[in-house]
């Protein structure tokens, strides 16, 4: 019996190995997965394993007869599911994912043209099935069909986990907080596998899920009598003021306050936002409130004026949520289009799906762009070109438009070619801060670009254009060279001061006869009310965190992801309240009466979050369901 085994090879094993080799080379045939590196060529390859192991082990648990049986039928369904993957692919470029395939619109678009994606030569894809088929009926000499002792099935099943756990820490030193940042479906697929993916993606989903079924409209209204009592008038001068205009809002890659009217080596490093900022509303004391989905989180607060999850990036883990009072699908009704430019992969950051909840009409991403070797840098697109390219299709768009924009070159690790550069790089013992420097020159540059463009294109005169920094570019990993910089300590205060980032309002024929620099504290969740109201549209019944920035009765208060917050007088960061004036810090007592307050609104926010409770208003009351209310 022992040399049998030996010399025999078991069917399981046949049947794993056939679905690995399968499935890798789909990847290499089927997917674009871009690959950088031999490891992650190596990650790709060995990512389907540890789930085509586990998968095919239940077959242990089987007699012969019920082993093959299975075997035979579980290849035949990861095969399917793979093969539905690469059909899928075809079509929308993307991977499949649970709340996508079952989101409408998107299986109707699939369902006309499937017969016309699927080829004959597709039957290869079940060759392994046939394999298995005819080695389980005819059984050749070298095939093994006997069962293992438990001690081998022990140590089968404990390799499994050994070899999970070396592809998820390889995935890792590629990509730190993999899982729970969830950047990316193709960079999931990459480094972890499509199966392990798909389970990934169905576990975030049932939870999602759960919370939403706990949920019921009743627990609005706890949240909405906060959201009335905080309620502020729009300012009277402004209200209305960009009515039927184009609503142009440049998101700027990881720009933060502190370039703006400074210099490197002598040189001013943002010249074009320095002057334009003369010409504008300006806000100096504005600060990003992004979490772990960097990006992504700016765009959520701008659109909902809601603050992004805890953990993970909400465009991820709620994607389908209702947001029918996003400000895309608000505008709709003053008669806006909605649309969204941004030269990057559509699944990146789940945008594809959560535009969509947004409402968002159209996405130009990187598919509506020409890209290639010359007019790329690091991450993608050079800015100028992004903007060059992106004019012509605002010309198309049907007026007035809503149009996000969202720059990429200033984005870590900042990487420039030499014909960008306009600015010196810094010298200090941190090379991400001597770069960061010419990338932000360089996105400066960009924006003269698209503002010279939107004259030329006539697009200019009739558009408000918003302009904000997403978050830091700089983390607290260098403030020793920071400190170099700005010739100061960076303490726990001046680090959350650091996160202020520009933001400023151009309303052509208004701000440039009378600018004005505001020091009001605000952050990217007063932007949707702010918008809203310049644009003559109520927010009085809207659930919102934010306050329209230009209000006269405005709270001098921002919170940040992490429960840190800011106010005319004070700063609590770290467990440690500061005061503004003297930077230094000081008793608790000082802050403690904001900070009840903050932790109020992101439990509040992220209550409507979790439990999808926008679902429940239609905006104005609440829609309670009595069952559950008397329960
Ligand atoms: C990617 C871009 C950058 O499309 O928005 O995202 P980030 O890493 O800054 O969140
Ligand atoms: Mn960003």
């Amino acid at each position: 019996m022992k040399q049998a085994f030996k010399s025999k090879v078991p069917f399981i094993l046949i049947a794993v190995v056939l679905l690995w080799v399968k499935t890798y080379i789909v990847y290499k045939t089927s997917f674009n997965i871009t690959i950088e590196s031999l490891k992650q060529e190596f990650i790709l390859f060995i990512n389907p394993l540890s789930f085509i192991l586990l998968i095919a082990g239940l077959a242990l648990f089987f007699k012969e007869k019920g082993m093959k049986r299975y075997l035979i039928i579980t290849s035949f369904i990861v095969s399917f599911v793979l093969y539905a993957n690469a059909v899928y692919y075809r079509f929308f470029n993307d991977f499949i994912t649970i709340p996508l395939l079952f989101q409408s619109g998107n299986m109707s678009d699939l369902g006309g043209s499937i017969t016309e994606l699927m080829t004959p030569m597709d039957l290869l894809m079940f060759t392994d099935v046939v394999i298995l088929i005819a080695l389980a009926k005819w059984t050749p000499q070298f095939v093994s069909m006997s069962t293992w002792r438990p001690k081998v099935r022990k140590m089968y099943f404990l390799s499994i986990v050994g070899i999970f756990l070396f592809n998820l820490g390889l995935a890792e030193t590629e990509r730190p907080q993999l899982l729970t940042r969830t950047f990316d479906r193709e960079i999931l697929v990459k480094n972890l596998g499509t199966y392990n993916y798909h389970v990934y993606d169905a576990v975030l989903q049932s939870k999602t899920r759960a919370q939403r079924a706990m949920a019921d409209g009743s627990e609005l209204a706890e949240v909405q009598n906060y959201i009335n009592a905080n309620y502020k008038a729009p300012n009277d001068d402004l209200y209305g003021v960009a009515e039927g205009k184009n609503i142009i809002v440049v998101k700027m890659e990881s720009l933060q306050s502190f370039v703006i009217d400074n210099e490197i080596n002598g040189e001013p490093i943002t010249p074009f936002l320095n002057e334009l900022k003369d010409q504008s509303y300006y806000f100096n004391n504005f600060y990003h409130q992004t979490g772990q989905g960097k990006t992504s989180d700016s765009e959520f607060l701008l659109d909902n004026s809601l603050y992004p999850v805890g953990r993970g990036a909400v465009f991820f883990t709620h994607g389908t949520n209702d947001f029918h009072t996003a400000t895309p699908n608000a505008i709709k009704e003053k008669g806006y289009t909605p649309v969204v430019f941004h030269a990057n992969n559509k699944s990146f950051w789940n945008r594809d799906v959560m535009y969509d909840s947004l409402g968002y009409d159209k996405f130009f991403d990187i598919a509506s762009y020409d890209v290639n070797e010359e007019n790329s840098v690091g991450w993608g697109l050079k800015d100028q070109e992004f903007f060059q390219q992106s004019v012509p299709y605002m010309q198309e768009l049907q007026q007035p438009f809503y149009a996000k924009f969202i720059t990429l070159t200033n984005h870590f690790p900042f990487v420039l070619d030499e014909e960008d550069r306009f600015v010196d790089e810094f010298d200090s013992n941190s090379r991400t801060l001597n770069r960061y420097f010419p990338t932000v020159r360089y996105m400066d540059e960009s924006l003269k670009t698209f503002f010279d463009e939107l004259k030329a294109a006539g697009l200019y005169e009739n558009s408000v254009i918003i302009m904000y920094g997403d978050h830091y570019g700089i983390s607290e990993n260098h403030n020793e060279a920071m400190s170099q910089y700005l010739d100061k300590e960076v303490t726990p205060f001046e680090n959350a001061q650091l996160q202020r980032v520009p933001m400023i309002v151009h309303i052509p024929g208004v701000t440039d006869k009378n600018p004005k620099e505001f020091d009001t504290v605000g952050g990217q969740i007063d932007l949707k009310p702010t918008i809203k109201h310049l644009i003559g549209m109520e927010t009085k019944n809207d659930i919102q965190f934010g306050e329209d920035l230009f209000s006269e009765e405005r709270n001098d208060f921002v919170v940040f992801r992490d429960g840190s917050f800011v106010t005319d007088e004070v700063v609590y960061t770290k467990n440690a309240c500061f005061d503004k004036e003297t930077e230094e810090e000081v008793e608790q007592e000082a802050c403690e009466p904001y900070m009840e307050k903050a932790k109020k609104e992101l439990q509040y926010s992220d209550k409507i979050v979790y439990g999808d409770l926008l679902r429940f208003y239609d905006g104005t009351s609440i829609q309670v369901d009595e069952s559950k209310l008397s329960e």
